[in-house]
């Protein structure tokens, strides 16, 4: 059980590579531990070993020369289970837990930057419009953006493949009974991916309104989706997410005229929470407002 957002971590994630086909389990999860090292002249190399508490590497350079290297880990939860004894409580465990995806996100924003590399990330509830408003973006700025994406679901490579059929490089990361990506995943996703340097990564969360606010995965930019058919008070009944995203982008506007929804409370309700959310009203299916997002973005990645 995850103790920072109470999702089970019993089923262990996988990585789908759609270009390659191949299917293979978050390792980091289980008895083998994966690490990324940066060397001195920025060059980036990844291994993965059997958990244990010291060990040595020896790691061949592209041009030959050979580093070796130690390091230990202790047993993967013995320092949070001492401190959840001690105090009664699972707070030291929710710390560890953050402390350690902060430590990897860290890291991912240091692999983007050395590839100037902007990355987004997407969030909302399930059915926001995410893909819907992600396949479109992608097919109408490809021309002038590269983007790939990681896409985020519990099961199925659905929206991996819709993601596909625009042409550009996608993985999909199945989080099994989690409820949001996190760090290590991005990790993993990105040596799948291999994005191009000067590039976009759009990583879509798994739809929910909670627990991806609480999960920095190296990204640049966090931005929620909030659909008309939600209701306009969701960003005070959940307000992390909306203070945590710089960005909010209210969609399916076209069916305004069909549901009730307060357009100027809702804005209202988000600026309350987080006053310098940028605000866009769009409809992925009439292209209504994708403009000035689009206008926005190509600013923002460029
Ligand atoms: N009318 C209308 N429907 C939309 C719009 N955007 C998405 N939809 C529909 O909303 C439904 C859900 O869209 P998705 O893009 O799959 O939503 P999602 O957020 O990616 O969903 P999950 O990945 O399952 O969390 C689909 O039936 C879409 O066709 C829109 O702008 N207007
Ligand atoms: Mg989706």
């Amino acid at each position: 059980m995850c103790v920072t957002c109470g999702c089970s971590d019993d089923a262990e994630p996988k990585i789908a590579n759609l270009e390659t086909g191949e299917v293979m389990g978050i390792a980091d999860s289980g008895d083998r531990h994966h690490h990324t090292h940066t060397l001195p002249d920025g060059s980036i190399i990844n291994h993965s070993h059997e958990r244990e508490s010291n060990h040595s590497h020896t790691h061949t350079l592209p041009d030959g020369s050979v580093i070796t290297h130690s390091h230990s880990h202790a047993p993967a939860t013995e320092p949070s289970q001492i401190h959840a004894k001690i105090h009664g409580t699972t707070l030291s465990l929710e710390q560890d837990i953050l402390a350690k995806n902060n430590l990897l996100a860290a890291q991912n924003r240091g692999w983007f930057k050395g590839r100037n590399i902007v990355a987004l990330n997407l969030m909302s509830s399930p059915g926001a419009g995410k893909t819907t408003l992600l396949t479109r973006t992608i097919n109408d700025l490809k021309h002038q953006l590269s983007f790939s994406v990681i896409e985020g679901d519990q099961e199925t490579t659905n929206d991996a493949k819709k993601i596909q059929e625009t042409g550009c490089k996608v993985v999909q990361i199945n989080t099994g009974t989690g409820c949001h990506l996190d760090a290590a995943m991005i990790e993993r996703g990105l040596e799948q991916l291999n994005p191009p340097l000067n590039s976009v990564v759009m990583i879509e969360n798994v739809g929910n309104l909670v627990c991806p606010a609480l999960f920095d995965l190296g990204e640049h930019l966090k931005a929620v989706i909030l659909s008309v058919t939600e209701g306009e008070d969701k960003p005070i009944k959940y307000p992390h997410i909306f203070q945590k995203s710089e960005v909010m982008i209210l969609t399916k506007i076209d069916l305004l005229p069909y549901v009730q929804f307060d357009v100027q409370r809702c804005i209202e309700y988000a600026q309350q929470v987080n006053p310098h959310i940028r605000i866009f009203q769009v409809s992925a299916l009439t292209g209504a407002g994708l403009d000035h997002w689009y206008e926005w973005l190509r600013q923002y990645a460029i």
